[in-house]
């Protein structure tokens, strides 16, 4: 069987995931992978729709959290049948730039909303998939905010626009997320230049692909006589 990979990207607003997904995604096909780089939420013509509802500040009554939490789902529902799982039959790397963990960090660590609840929706949504890597880029939400302000020419949107301590309580909840998934998360300071970081980054997806595709290839043939 031809069992791709499946890598995500998580952090905060302007801690260099899409600077980073995008080096990661030239890197690999330049190595003569099939990458597939994708975006929460997003991504599907379903994802976009849903994603510009998530982003719109001109409600006269917001999304309730809930509302908020069953949306970014739905957009997952959808690119996990539609683009991720064939993906990953045909043995591409998919690249994901946030998952799961954002809804954690974000929906219960931001919101409030029970980790339980949304462990639970999460696998009703995407069937329980988990990515095989993740990177955590970690930064301080103050340098992710000044970052993000810098040259920018678009208003904050409804997400963007939340007060600073709900940012600091998503960047604590990340820092669980890390301490309780130590095999699968790999935390990366996002402080260091993009490409110190981009070095790190394709060392350990490099490192992780390898050790994977040993483990498969190893299960295939079955145990040594
Ligand atoms: N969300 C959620 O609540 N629940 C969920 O389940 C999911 C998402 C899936 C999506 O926003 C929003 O949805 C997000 C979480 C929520 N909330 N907010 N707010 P998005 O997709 O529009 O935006 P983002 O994911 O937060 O991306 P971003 O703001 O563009 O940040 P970034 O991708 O991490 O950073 P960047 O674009 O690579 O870099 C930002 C700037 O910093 C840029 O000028 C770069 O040139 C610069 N940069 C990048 N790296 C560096 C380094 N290393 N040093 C210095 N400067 C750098």
């Amino acid at each position: 069987m031809n069992r791709g990979f499946f890598i995500s990207i998580e952090g905060l607003d302007g801690a260099g995931k899409s600077t980073q997904h995008a080096l990661l995604a030239k890197h690999l096909a330049e190595n003569g992978e099939k990458v597939l780089p994708l975006r929460e939420p997003g991504a599907t013509d379903v994802g976009e729709k849903i994603r510009a509802i998530l982003k719109d500040k001109t409600f006269q009554h917001p999304p309730a959290a809930e509302v908020e939490l069953l949306l970014f789902l739905a957009s997952r529902a959808q690119l996990v049948r539609e683009r991720i799982m064939p993906a990953l039959q045909s043995g591409y790397v998919v690249l994901c730039d946030r998952f799961i963990d954002s809804t954690i960090a974000y929906q219960c660590g931001g919101r409030g909303i029970s980790s339980k609840s949304i462990s639970a929706l999460h696998r009703f949504a995407s069937g329980g998939l988990v990515p095989d890597l993740t990177i955590l880029l970690d930064l301080a939400p103050e340098e992710g905010f000044r970052r993000i302000n810098i040259g920018r020419k678009t208003a904050l949107d409804r997400i963007e626009e939340q007060s600073m301590d709900f940012f600091r309580r998503v960047h604590k909840s990340y820092g669980r997320i890390a301490i309780k998934n130590p095999q699968r998360v790999v935390v990366l300071d996002g402080s260091l230049p993009p490409d110190s970081i981009g070095e790190k980054v394709r060392t350990t997806v490099c490192e992780r692909i390898y050790r994977f595709r040993n483990d498969v290839n190893r299960s295939m043939r079955g145990p040594a006589i």
